[in-house]
């Protein structure tokens, strides 16, 4: 009798299944940049050719380039660098990604397991470096794990509170032998969130007859809210229980801020005295994705404890009663939660109308509107913003960094719309991330505009990555506001150190010409009557573009933000 033949096993190298691995779970696009210990993670990404690679500038921009990219596609974002020195510069983007709730898988590649130990050039223990700033972490040290520990990673970044995935992988795992049968992927585990998890019907119960009882409910929407897809059940209930709906900053998105029902965002950065009398007025809170952390709550003082009874939806279980006493924790996936209360609230309409909230809006728009009026030079945060409004598409994505951009476009810019069409980096607020999010935004979102816009700090830490811009020929506008000091420090030592200024205020730069300088169009404006058309011509325009903006300091503007307005 004949032995049946076996076929040979068929090995793929490491660095190749590390690419196949990440197919099988919809990768489409890897941001990155090169080293030693990369090389034949290349090599497999050029032969394999099956996966766009985004060369950038400096790791930091490749972790929020895969961080902007992974808000805006809905998939998990993708970096890459190599050991030592791109372990350490990919760590920023890897932790607000983390602590975001973003799906951002990094991997650093790392020197051979045969080399630990030897004082082996760009040796660094990955593992403990990386594991208090994501989801899930490991380094490799054999190559038939490869297919496991991707599996792993997909899975730790999607399900749950989405969230940062670290993989080392040193120079030898790369080269060694993976079954090719080993390497497969569900790719519904590519997305986020991928395993939607539904609440306890009790607890919705609960959740009810609070909220038939309550007189003046509000809801208050953290990014959970648009990072599960549930502006249409928000909706639903928002009108149906007639109940104003306020967002925090990541929040913006979860419902179109021209209707009746929106109140904008609020806390200590983007909101104001109206939008805070709001939050004052309620007698139910309604926290939905959202921490209700420091900057939200004004550091717990609105609501103020006791005041409002609370519901509390989070996927994350950890998250309701950490920082209010909670009547109702509702543990779930937003669109689930919020599906589960209109289903038990069916044909529930409450008596109310929204007149406070309307008269609060009309209050705070009318303060901003005198201010962007202003023809005075230097230019007016308000005024940029209001220009930037009327430009803007109604899908335009509008990223905004710390300092001025963050609480005046979270105040004032009016999301029409829901979902994604802007954001901002609320978990560190590392300056200088705008830039390269909005170049993940823009490669992830292609048919819209996307404009980014940073303070003159912001600007010095990123802008290397105009090169990326213009290799790439995104056509992206990069907006500076340009004021020749870390504005939002010395805006805290008015308010708080009676004016006793240090070490704050930074030499004028010619934005405009350093980007001309890169290959990018740009323009400095100075005076307010130029700046439409300016605005105009940069938005209209096929590459990216740069508008240098010299505006009036944050310190002597009426910022926003309540504790130097207060
Ligand atoms: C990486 C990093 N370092 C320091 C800070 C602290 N910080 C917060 S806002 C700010 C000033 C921002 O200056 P700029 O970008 O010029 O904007 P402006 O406040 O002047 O509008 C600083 C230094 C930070 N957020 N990120």
């Amino acid at each position: 009798m004949n032995k049946p033949v076996e076929a040979p096993a068929v090995a793929l190298s490491g660095a190749e299944a590390v690419v196949e691995m990440l197919r099988a779970h919809g990768v489409e696009v890897i941001f990155g940049l090169c080293g030693d210990t990369s090389l034949p993670l290349y090599d497999a990404l050029a032969r394999l050719g099956s996966m766009r690679h985004i060369l950038t500038r400096d790791e930091r921009h490749a972790a929020y380039m895969a961080d902007g990219y992974a808000r805006l596609s809905g998939k998990v974002g993708v970096c890459e660098g190599p050991s030592g020195g791109g372990a350490t510069y990919l760590l920023p983007g890897l932790v607000e990604a983390n602590e975001s709730s973003i799906p951002v898988l990094a991997i650093n590649t790392d020197v051979s397991v045969s080399s630990r130990g030897k004082f082996t050039l760009t040796e660094l223990d990955q593992r403990t470096l990386m594991k208090p700033l994501t989801k899930w972490n490991t380094v490799l040290d054999r190559s038939v794990d490869i297919p496991r520990v991707f599996r792993k990673a997909f899975e730790a970044m999607t399900t749950g509170r989405p969230g940062a995935a670290h993989i080392a992988l040193p120079f030898d795992v790369q080269n060694g032998p993976v079954e090719r049968q080993d390497v497969w992927g569900d790719p519904t585990l590519g997305s986020f969130p991928s395993r939607r998890v539904a609440p306890d019907a009790a607890m919705v119960e609960l959740a009810c007859r609070l909220l038939r009882k309550a007189k003046s409910p509000l809801f208050i929407c953290g990014g959970g809210v648009v990072l599960s897809g549930a502006e249409g059940e928000l909706a639903i209930l928002s009108e149906n229980l007639c109940a104003p709906v306020a967002t925090t900053i990541s929040g913006k998105g979860s419902i179109d801020e021209r209707c009746a029902q929106s109140v904008g965002v609020v806390g200590s950065n983007g909101g104001t005295p109206e939008t805070r009398a709001v939050v004052d007025a309620a007698d139910v809170v309604v926290f939905v994705g959202c921490r209700a952390g420091s900057v939200t709550t004004e550091r717990w003082r609105h609501p103020a404890a006791g005041k409002a009874r609370i519901i509390h939806i989070d996927v994350d279980p950890a998250v309701p009663g950490t920082n209010y006493k909670v009547d109702v924790p509702l543990i779930g996936d937003a669109r689930l939660c919020l599906a589960a209360l209109n289903q038990a609230l069916e044909g529930y309409k409450r008596e109310g109308e929204l007149s406070f909230v309307d008269q609060q809006k009309r209050a705070k728009f009318e303060k901003f509107e005198a201010l962007a009026r202003s023809n005075d030079a230097p230019i007016k945060p308000e005024r940029v913003v209001h220009e930037l409004s009327g430009l803007l598409d109604p899908d335009a994505v509008v990223v905004a960094d710390p300092g001025t951009p963050c609480p005046y476009f979270s105040a004032y810019y009016v999301v029409r719309g829901t979902g994604r069409r802007y954001f901002s980096n609320r978990a560190h607020g590392a300056l200088g991330y705008a830039a390269a999010a909005s170049m993940g935004a823009h490669v992830a979102r292609p048919q819209v505009k996307t404009v980014a816009v940073m303070g003159d700090g912001s600007f010095g830490m990123c802008v290397g990555e105009l090169e990326t811009a213009v290799r790439l020929k995104l056509p992206i506008t990069f907006v500076v506001i340009s004021n020749a000091v870390y504005g939002w420090i010395k805006a805290g030592q008015k308010s708080g150190y009676r004016e006793r200024y240090f070490s704050v205020d930074f030499g004028v730069t010619d934005h405009a010409k350093v980007a001309e300088g890169f290959g990018v169009k740009s323009w400095r404006v100075t005076q307010p009557q130029e700046l439409s058309s300016t605005l105009k011509s940069a938005l209209a325009f096929g590459g990216p573009t740069l508008v240098d903006i010299v505006c009036q300091p944050l310190h002597e503007a009426r910022a926003p933000v309540s504790e130097w307005v207060a």
